[in-house]
């Protein structure tokens, strides 16, 4: 039977990032993915200056209201950016009400900085998904916020891992981890490493597209380190697929790779 993935994330109307990723590739690798929007923007917040942002709280909860008679179930339940700390809490409700296994992007923050309407409120709110979290995918600026560490280039990857794992989160996947000056990629709390060349510059909504990829191979059975793999390999070469003078809040070219596929 066809599997299914709740996704709980936003959507930017432009900018190919959360639900606009998360739609297609979990779709591609087979997966049905349906939606629990947070947020309606003009355009994701990186980069962007006069985006429009629909908070879209009261309607989740008629959504989940209405979906009560349906007896629903999920293979998984994937959020990503939450609009505010009642959003975090509708989605502990929803892993509370649905039992599915829980992947947890903790979209807030990168480059050592919170994106646009974040604070450190927010932060101490996304600390409790932590626990429940059967695999936590932060980038290493939500991993220091998350863990409380100081932000820093030379932040041990390791470390990092070990505190989310002591914080209750049952697998970890660290993205961003920068093991040389040129090469860059994820570690496992499993301690799978995987490093590619580091290609110059940061494009927008890569980690969304990493996540649905590592979403979906797990999904499809996959193990944590070979879902991890699949998902670099994927972030790799949708940055590749994308022109060195694209406009890089566009995000990349992830659908000339799935059109690959
Ligand atoms: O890609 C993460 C993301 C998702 N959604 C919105 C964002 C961002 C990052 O800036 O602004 C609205």
């Amino acid at each position: 039977m066809t599997k299914n993935v709740l996704a709980i994330h936003d959507i930017s109307c432009v900018g190919r990032c959360s639900m606009t990723v998360a739609l297609p590739i979990l779709s591609r690798y087979g997966v049905e993915c349906r939606l629990l929007p947070t947020g309606l923007l003009s355009t994701h917040t990186g980069g962007f200056t006069d985006y429009t942002f629909l908070d879209l709280t009261d309607e989740m909860r008629k959504i989940l209201a209405a979906w009560k008679p349906l007896g629903l179930q999920f293979d998984g339940i994937y959020s990503g950016y939450l609009g505010s700390a009642e959003q975090v809490e509708l989605v502990k409700e929803v892993v509370a009400a649905y039992g599915a296994p829980f992947y947890c992007d903790p979209v807030m923050a990168d480059g050592g900085a919170l994106y646009p309407g974040f604070d450190i409120t927010f932060v101490e709110k996304m600390r409790e998904l932590v626990p429940l979290a059967d695999v936590l995918m932060p980038n290493v600026t939500e991993a220091c916020f998350l863990t409380g560490m100081p932000f820093s280039e030379t932040v041990a990857p390791q470390t990092l891992i070990e505190k989310l794992r002591a914080m209750g989160a049952k697998a970890v996947v660290l993205t961003g981890v920068e093991q040389s000056a040129d090469s860059i990629g994820a570690l496992a709390s499993d301690g799978a490493l995987y490093q590619t060349a580091k290609i110059g510059g940061s494009y927008h909504g890569t980690g969304d597209i990493f996540g649905s990829v590592l979403v979906s191979a797990l999904t499809n059975g996959q193990t944590l380190s070979d879902a991890m793999r699949a998902a670099c390999d994927f972030v790799v070469a949708a940055i590749k697929a994308t022109p060195a003078s694209a406009d890089k809040k566009y995000g990349v070219n992830f659908e000339d790779v799935l059109a690959e596929k």
